[in-house]
């Protein structure tokens, strides 16, 4: 039996688009903070008894469609047909556009990799876990992190080690269960966007861009670019045939918020993923006015506060 916990990341720099599904390759590079607050921990034990793998997540059993994709990702590390009983428990709401299948498959591709003693090292052992969830390539690996394009053996994830004083206060503004996947809304946005390909060509830019930025510890910088980024590949779900919206009423009033707390000389940036919640990128000087200012729109228990967190470990 083994035991691992891997930490959800939130992209700066998005990953949106496969250029191949079953390989689970991007279309570009993509750069995330893996962050403290939001965890999955995961225990995976062989039982001889079990005719088939088991998946418990939150303490509820899962249906054969849930447990079948696991399955799928299970067999990578599978040896003697043996099967699994997979538990798992997460700190945050699941699929509410909190990186939950990063920190879901990252945790529990780091436990198989034990479990089954396969011990490949992290770059190795990313190259398998995006085909579980492209986003949990980086949540293998602490702070600040890169996953990269490339083929099979190349598209991997990698950590900058790059210490700073960052912030994420996250605005919790609607955490059920989603309506549309972020893996149907990508592949359709890649087959029907007005847009990608210009998506494409300047998220290439901008990920070098915030490479720079993030060496020279440059906040604003990192911001300003982690703004305009994730409003561009919103933008391309906007030029799909039937436009579609994460963006609900409530996050456009976080993100004008935001640019009243800079017109103010507040550090506060905003990035949103496939779903309406949104995180504000500030430090620890500012993290106490923006999360004051934040609470005239949100209640409390709607945000939370994350700082840099660790690699996935077991435990
Ligand atoms: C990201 N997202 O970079 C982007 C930004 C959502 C918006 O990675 O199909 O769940 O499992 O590879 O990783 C969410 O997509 O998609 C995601 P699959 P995943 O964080």
């Amino acid at each position: 039996m083994t035991t691992a916990k891997a930490h959800a990341n939130i992209a700066l720099i998005k990953y949106w688009g496969k250029q191949d599904e079953k390989l689970f390759l991007p279309f570009t590079s993509s750069l995330s903070l893996t962050l403290d607050q939001l965890y999955t921990i995961t225990t995976v034990s062989r039982d001889p008894h079990l005719t088939e793998d088991v998946f418990v997540l939150n303490g509820i059993k899962q249906d054969e469609s849930e447990t079948i994709k696991l399955s799928k990702f299970v067999d990578f590390f599978r040896r003697n047909n043996e099967h699994v009983r997979i538990e798992s428990v997460n700190s945050f709401a699941t699929a509410a556009g909190l990186a939950s299948s990063a920190s879901g498959y990252a945790a529990l591709a780091k436990a198989l990799n034990h479990e089954f003693e396969w011990n490949y090292d992290d770059r190795h052992l990313s190259t398998i876990t995006r085909k579980g969830s492209g986003s949990a390539t980086r949540s293998l690996f602490g702070g600040f992190a890169v996953w990269q394009t490339g083929d099979d053996e190349t598209s991997f994830g990698y950590p900058l080690m790059v210490d700073m004083d960052i912030v994420m206060v996250i605005g919790v503004v609607d955490d059920t269960k989603k309506s549309h996947s972020s893996r149907s809304m990508m592949k359709t946005t890649v087959e029907q966007s007005a847009y990608f390909k210009a998506w494409v060509q300047q998220s290439e830019i901008d990920f070098k861009d915030m490479m720079e930025a993030v060496h020279d510890r440059d906040l604003i910088k990192i911001g300003t670019i982690a703004e305009r980024n994730a409003m561009m590949m919103h933008a391309t779900l906007l030029a799909n045939a039937v436009p579609y919206f994460y963006i609900q009423p409530k996050s456009l009033e976080i993100i004008q918020l935001v640019s009243s707390l800079r017109e103010q000389g507040i550090l506060a940036y905003y990035t949103m993923d496939a779903g309406p919640n949104v995180k504000i990128i500030t430090d620890s000087k500012h993290q106490a006015m923006v999360v004051n200012a934040l609470l005239s729109i949100l209640d409390s228990e709607n945000i939370i506060v994350t700082k840099p967190g660790p690699k996935a470990a077991i435990v």
